[in-house]
């Protein structure tokens, strides 16, 4: 289960994907030390997501396979939706401001909840830890 309040542990090249992301120096350095917070409220095929950083604190719901609008710390649009496949939370969207896709995954691996990004060819890993 996905359930349960995650604290972000450490990142895998996600300055690079920041980068391919069209994002500065200066904000890619804050982001990467973000203190991001997760918690995940799953009941059926709804979530219920709050998110914690240094930069916002915002409350988001969806259900999967629905379409719904998701703003980025830097205000960039995204637009898309998450499916279930398998034990795997598999995100596909796009930024409105270009068209071009997004696309994140969430799984748990032993006691990390690992969410993979990839935008334009550029991988990325952000692992979370239960608090
Ligand atoms: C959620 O489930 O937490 C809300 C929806 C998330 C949408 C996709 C997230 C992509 C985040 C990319 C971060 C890129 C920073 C440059």
């Amino acid at each position: 289960t996905f359930n349960g309040n995650w604290k972000i542990e450490r990142n895998e090249d996600y300055e690079k994907f920041m980068e391919k992301m069209g994002i500065n120096m200066v904000k890619r350095k804050l982001a990467s030390h973000d203190n991001l917070k997760i918690t995940l409220e799953q009941t059926g095929d709804k979530f219920h997501v709050k998110e914690t950083s240094a930069f916002r604190t915002l409350e988001i719901d969806f259900t999967l396979g629905v379409t719904f609008e998701y703003s980025l710390a830097d205000g960039t649009e995204l637009s898309g939706s998450w499916t279930m496949e398998g034990d795997m939370l598999k995100g596909v969207f796009n930024r409105k401001d270009n068209g071009k896709p997004l696309t994140t995954t969430r799984i748990i691996q032993g006691d990390e909840l690992i969410q993979s990004y990839n935008y334009e060819g550029v991988d990325a890993k952000r692992i979370f830890k239960k608090y």
